[in-house]
């Protein structure tokens, strides 16, 4: 049940906990039949967007902004991604990358949920951008044991090459199992619990997590997690990589 005038969403210097009870659904340029919630962005100091975007039947996305990338994961219904060569299906856990520059349409052939992760490209010296739309489901990826423990399971979906300045990785645990130390680090993530949940500790805060919970964690926010309860959790979640700290 809803608290009259209480949420579960923390905006903090560093990370954020952003919970549904608080989004607020408003509609984007160039976006047709749909709205979006901008969980993250540059305005609380992270250095990429993730949204989520609701698009009614016959929806159909903007391209991002010239210089920009986009990865988007598919949480709810169908849609066709025309990637310029040929038509995509989307379902359920399907997801597409494009790279900065590519041109392509998307339309919801029925009312569909997706995560949207977008961030400007920093080219690498001598390494040829990535320059073809990737589209793929989870399920054809393999995972593998994190840091030797099987029932912390991280799948990368996007090539792990010195091309692509971006990760983005589902990470599965296994009920108690635990990130094995509290990582501080550099990069930033966005994140979104997509089954499951724990306790998830950002900066010295220890916050519930649950299914659509979203997490901010600002470079060198000390991070952990505990998968609790009964069902396997799993998040979804992005990552810069692979760039001179200087530029990212
Ligand atoms: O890739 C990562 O840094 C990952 N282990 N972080 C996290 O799950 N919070
Ligand atoms: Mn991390």
């Amino acid at each position: 049940m809803r608290q009259f005038g209480r949420t579960r969403t923390h905006i903090a210097r560093n990370h954020a906990f952003i919970a549904p009870d608080g989004h607020v659904p408003a509609p984007l340029p160039g976006w047709h039949k749909s709205q979006s919630i901008v969980l993250i962005s540059p305005h609380m100091g992270a250095n990429f967007t993730m949204s989520i975007a609701l698009l009614e039947e016959g929806g159909t996305a903007a391209l991002p902004l010239p210089g920009y990338q986009r990865f988007l994961f598919v949480l709810k219904g169908a849609l066709i991604m025309d990637d310029g060569q040929r038509e995509h299906p989307l379902g359920g856990g399907s997801y597409a990358y494009c790279p900065a520059g590519a041109a392509h349409t998307l339309r919801a052939v029925e009312p569909s949920q997706l995560v949207i992760f977008e961030k400007q490209y920093i080219p690498l010296v001598g390494v040829q951008p990535p320059d073809q739309i990737i589209v793929a489901h989870e399920s054809d990826k393999a995972s593998a044991a994190f840091l030797g423990d099987p029932d912390a399971q991280l799948k990368l979906l996007l090539p792990d090459v010195p091309a692509f300045d971006m990760a983005i990785n589902l990470f599965t645990f296994q009920p108690g199992t635990t990130l094995p130390f509290v990582e501080t680090h550099i990069m930033e993530h966005g994140m979104m619990m997509l089954e499951g949940g724990g306790i998830y500790r950002l900066d010295d805060e220890w916050y519930p997590i649950q299914q659509g919970d979203v997490v901010w964690m600002g470079p060198y926010c000390p991070q952990w997690f505990a998968a609790l309860g009964k069902p396997r959790s799993t998040y979804l979640y992005y990552k810069n990589i692979n760039r001179d700290p200087f530029v990212v």
